[in-house]
């Protein structure tokens, strides 16, 4: 698979998926928002040069229409579509943070990482608890480690007091002690609505003001954020949250066995070539989201590939058709 090739191509993918739903921003209605980013990129995949297949998507072929887990996609499954491609892998959020694309509230995005065939963990749409940071501290966290264990880590690694630090933690009661462990160390905390895979992201760029994702949210999330993670060098300590026989059965159907696992970035993004391409849909953290400007559109990007390592941050005028638009530094 060559990634500088491809990452243009997804690049697309994204950025239409972001235009489209942007239209929806502030709106509410959540599902409507998604249904406009899956759509746009349905439709876009389609026009990359692969012979692709959707390993993470919208969840089983009977529960969604578009960009299903097994769905083939790309110009080999096009209409008409011939000759030898590249077999790829894609797991896909088209809209990460529906909610926060419905509130008009900060960093959704339109994601999606691809990698050869078997380089992404077919991980089922599950709680996975998770621990992301950026490349100084990768050695210093565990996930089953003390919360203050963790944070002493991350400051030294970064040369800076706990106290110094911004942990990053999804809003539910589920992590009221989390919460509560991370206020007693002293370090600072940005309690989400939604999103902990662009603050994840966040984490691992320096200058962001984010050091740390602790908490558990969506597992398919996790993978998505373990290919970003391989790009940027930062590191996920991540395990699914197994509750009932329910869960062990939906693990086994993705064949896996070992439910208490501890996964790493390279466990859940095993590839050799990872490419991750995210647009910002609201304003966020690394990311401006899509502007109109009534002769067309801008959209801002991140664009990566893990080997070699090439980090992209792509800010494109879309200029509509016909359109005289003069066009702004
Ligand atoms: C959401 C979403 C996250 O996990 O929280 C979801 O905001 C699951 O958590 O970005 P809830 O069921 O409590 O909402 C993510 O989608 C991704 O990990």
């Amino acid at each position: 698979m060559h990634q500088a090739d491809l990452s243009l191509h997804f690049l697309r993918v994204v950025e239409q998926a972001a235009i489209a739903c942007a239209h929806t921003v502030g709106h509410g209605d959540r599902h409507h928002s998604d249904h406009a980013a899956v759509e746009a990129m349905r439709k876009t995949m389609d026009t990359v040069p692969i012979d692709g297949t959707i390993v993470i998507g919208e969840g089983e072929r009977d529960e969604a229409p578009m960009l299903y887990i097994g769905e083939k996609v790309g110009m080999a499954a096009a209409p008409g579509g011939t000759g030898k491609l590249p077999e790829v892998d894609i797991a896909v959020d088209p809209l990460e943070g529906t909610n926060l694309c419905a509130t008009g509230a900060p960093n959704a995005i339109a994601v999606l990482a691809a990698a050869e065939r078997g380089g992404l963990l077919h991980a089922p749409d599950l709680y996975m608890e998770k621990i992301v940071v950026g490349p100084e501290a990768r050695h210093t966290v565990f996930l089953d480690a003390p919360v203050a264990h963790n944070l002493r880590g991350v400051a030294k690694a970064l040369d800076r007091d706990v106290e110094d630090l911004v942990v990053v933690v999804l809003d539910r009661p589920r992590h009221e002690k989390l919460i509560a462990d991370i206020r007693a160390t002293g370090a600072r905390i940005q309690l989400i609505g939604d999103g902990d895979l662009s603050a994840g992201i966040s984490a691992a760029v320096s200058g962001t003001g984010v050091h740390v994702v602790m908490g558990s949210g969506g597992a398919p999330e996790g993978v998505l954020t373990a290919a970003a993670m391989r790009c940027l060098g930062g590191e996920i300590f991540a395990r699914l949250v197994v509750q009932k026989p329910e869960h062990e059965e939906r693990c086994r159907q993705m064949g896996i066995t070992d439910f208490k696992k501890i996964y790493n970035a390279e466990d859940l993004a095993s590839g050799k070539s990872i490419i991750f391409a995210a647009t910002g849909v609201t304003d966020g953290t690394l990311m401006k989201g899509v502007r109109f400007f009534g002769d067309g559109v801008r959209t801002h990007s991140i664009v990566m590939q893990c080997n070699p390592q090439r980090i992209r941050f792509v800010d494109t005028i879309h200029v509509e058709d016909g359109g005289d638009a003069r066009i702004r530094f």
